[in-house]
């Protein structure tokens, strides 16, 4: 009988010697994350090249397209390992050997703190480094804080760690963060032949920990400055201004005094519910892209698009699709609509050029992938049409039907809806296995978000394509089932209309306004109709008015204010003032006159709301209305309902999401919530099923997040 044993564990740190060179290699893919084998074994390695009398210098090299991403991510929340990342990059400081590391590719927080922590520093033409650790709540907490700004300046180092954004090889060379710029793809012989460089010049170990501040009472000036600005734009968030308080440290304390302060505040941030908020947002965002129909078949080709509309969102998508590099042609239905389809196109790209971010010459050659048109005959050969006419279910079939007519078998043909009923258009042409919704957000070439609308009929490989596209376009996709207002508008519709509630209640669109801003959000949900245009949601109202259930509780303030044609910014006032187009508005007294009106019409009797309440009603009918949306299958997981939220409505990305911030509030507290103010309106406040069963189970949203479990 032969017994299979179990494989052991790749070891995740190995090396090889090359001469007197010991060469440690981190080989931990997908992206060489810092785990707790891998700082096991770079602590182990480096211990025993020191302790090797054969051993002159030591290496430092990433397998694969990575030097190393960072600490591993998913580690945090759990119980701490030793060694710690601080205690690996100390040892590698005092290695008595010249300690080289080699970057390629990501070389990203707690992987550029092993990097700052070794003796020398050589890149490769592909690398990015950056200490991105603010994106996830935290701080540099390797050593980064002090050692980044004694290498590249105060300035510059705090400016590094307050964007997040990474550095090309050629700028963190300008900055002095590396020492040196190898031509070629091989990291180990790039390093190899620096280390014999250095072993030749008998250059010794340089350690960053013995660099000074240059003029340190001028690095102090600059980072007042920083950090008054910090303080301003911080909106709640914790991690910038610890590490504003860390990089001071540097300059005012000790080497090891100013590591201890950095241990003591990235634990802090560790422990926060906004570190949890974003670290979730991270792997959500990297989550939603595993659908089905993605993971069982491979999309079709897609290397020509054509957009049908030349509108707002006709030409900001085309701007998207021109951008990722893809021809697109443009069809309208007359030379006047196309000129300003082409004009709405060139208005992006102008702006982008007044801004210094494009240069004639790259918008000519941008433009040279877009063909205008006024025939649908021109698109025969697309391989992937998007609609984006206008709103109305005919208009859309009647655009479909000559798509059916011209274009290719095998074509995808995408509608741009943003609520119609998609299995009806697709159910309207001879080939609904082809239709699917790509629903993007305006203005299309800068939102994220991309729901992917999936249609009864349609066929697997056009959900596929239709990720493969968001990923070439650099879109977030999320898979929305069909329904009215599919995930995102459907949900903002309850908590839009728990807003409304609040108003008729008591509380100005201002209060409303404030306590969302509180909480998180750019805007709130009166700005944000004001920005998007108050007619938009009208036309909506009146659509639904016929299915509108007649015991539902309705307030008419939004419609009393667009009646007076008052859609907001474009024309001048909404729910807000805005003198000689003003971009932020002013309170109006005549809205609040019109609120008065109507509760005293609906007989309510006004009363006081604080941010607290206003915010735990909206909440409660935003998360209430997610998991219906959940239950019935049109969004696969809360995470996809979270990602919806945080790419394409504001919502603020340190509570992760709003299933997400319902589990750190706590279900059975949403729920409690819920039925309470069912006491006052039970239709509207109908608790989830799923809600309710997750609560007697004792469960949370991200339990049904762990697939396979
Ligand atoms: C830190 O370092 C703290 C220290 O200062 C102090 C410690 C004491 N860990 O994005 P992709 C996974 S904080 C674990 O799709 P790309 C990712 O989930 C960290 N996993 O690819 C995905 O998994 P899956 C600071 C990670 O090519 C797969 O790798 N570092 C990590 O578009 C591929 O990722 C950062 O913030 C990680 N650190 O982009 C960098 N990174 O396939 C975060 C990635 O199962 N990472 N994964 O879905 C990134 O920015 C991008 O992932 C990167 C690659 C640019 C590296």
């Amino acid at each position: 009988m032969t017994t299979t044993l179990p494989c052991p564990p790749l070891p995740v740190v190995h090396t090889t010697r090359h001469g007197a060179i010991l060469c440690i290699t981190v080989d931990n893919p997908p992206v060489n994350a810092l785990s707790t084998a891998v700082r096991r074994g770079l602590f182990e390695a480096v211990q025993r090249a020191d302790a090797d009398d054969q051993v002159a210098a030591v290496l430092i090299v990433g397998e694969g397209a990575n030097f190393i991403a960072g600490a591993d991510i998913r580690e945090f929340g759990q119980a701490p390992q030793l060694p710690s990342l601080p205690e690996v990059c100390n040892r590698i400081e005092d290695c008595g050997k010249p300690v080289v590391t080699v970057l390629r590719g990501a070389a990203l927080g707690g992987g550029l703190e092993v990097a700052l922590a070794a003796h020398y520093r050589v890149v490769l033409r592909d690398a990015k480094l950056g200490l991105p650790e603010v994106n996830l709540g935290l701080l540099p907490g390797a050593g980064g804080t002090q050692r980044a700004p004694r290498i590249m300046g105060v300035k510059a180092a705090a400016e590094l760690m307050l964007s997040g954004k990474h550095l090309s090889s050629k700028a963190a060379l300008a900055a002095g963060l590396v020492d040196h710029l190898a031509e070629g793809e091989d990291a180990v012989q790039a390093g190899l032949a620096y280390v014999n460089a250095l072993l030749n010049t008998k250059a010794h170990v340089r350690r960053s920990r013995k660099r000074s501040i240059d003029d340190p009472a001028a690095a102090l000036a600059e980072l007042d400055l920083l950090a008054a600005e910090t303080a301003s734009k911080s909106r709640g968030l914790l991690s910038p201004l610890k590490i504003v308080e860390c990089v001071r440290a540097a300059v005012e304390s000790s080497f090891d005094e100013g590591l201890a302060k950095e241990r003591a505040l990235f634990l802090e941030c560790l422990d926060s519910p906004q570190r949890a908020g974003l670290v979730h947002a991270f792997f959500a965002e990297r989550e939603v892209t595993k659908v089905p129909e993605a993971n069982a078949c491979s999309p079709r080709p897609v290397a020509k698009l054509a957009v049908i509309g030349g509108g707002t969102m006709g030409a900001g998508i085309t701007v998207a699709a021109l951008e990722a590099g893809l021809p697109v042609v443009m069809v309208e239905r007359d030379p006047e609509s196309i000129a300003r389809g082409q004009a709405n196109v060139e208005k992006v790209f102008n702006g982008q050029i007044a801004k210094g971010r494009l240069t004639e010459e790259g918008k000519a050659s941008i433009l040279a992938r877009y063909t205008p048109s006024t025939s649908y005959e021109s698109i025969a050969d697309a391989d992937l049409v998007i609609e984006a006419v206008f709103e109305d279910i005919e208009i859309k079939k009647a655009v479909f039907k000559k798509l059916d007519r011209v274009c290719k078998p095998g074509a995808v043909l995408a509608t741009n809806t943003s609520y119609l009923d998609i299995d009806a258009i697709a159910g309207a042409i001879g080939r609904p296995q082809d239709v699917v919704g790509l629903h993007f957000f305006s203005p299309a070439n800068i939102m994220k978000l991309l729901e992917i609308v999936v249609p009864a009929q349609v066929s697997a490989d056009v959900v596929a394509t239709a990720f493969a596209l968001a990923r070439k376009m650099k879109k977030t996709p999320v898979r929305a089932g069909v329904c009215d207002g599919f995930i995102g508008n459907r949900i903002l519709a309850v908590y839009r209309q728990a807003a409304e509630y609040m108003l008729e209640d008591g509380a100005s669109p201002y209060e409303i306004d404030e306590a969302v801003r509180g909480f998180g959000y750019p805007m709130g949900p009166f700005q944000m109709s004001d920005l998007a245009g108050g007619d938009i949601g009208w036309a909506t109202r009146k659509r639904r008015a016929a299915t509108r259930d007649p015991r539902a509780r309705y307030v008419h303030v939004a419609d009393r204010i667009c009646e007076r044609g008052w859609f907001g910014q474009k024309t001048g006032r909404g729910w807000y003032l805005y003198p000689q187009g003003a971009r932020s508005g002013q309170a109006d007294p005549e809205v609040l006159a019109i609120v008065d009106e109507e509760r005293r019409k609906a007989g309510v009797t006004p009363r006081p709301f604080n941010a607290d309440e206003i915010m735990r009603r909206y909440m409660a009918a935003m998360v209430n209305e997610g998991a219906k949306v959940v239950e019935e299958g049109i969004a696969l997981r809360p995470l996809d309902v979270d990602v919806t939220f945080l790419c394409g409505y504001g919502f603020p990305r340190h509570r992760g999401g709003p299933m997400k911030y319902a589990d750190t509030v706590g279900l059975p507290i949403v729920l409690a919530d819920i039925r309470n103010f069912a006491e006052e309106d039970p239709l509207f406040w109908k608790p989830a099923p799923l809600l309710e069963k997750l609560v007697a189970e004792g469960k949370d949203f991200a339990s049904l997040n762990r697939t396979g479990e």
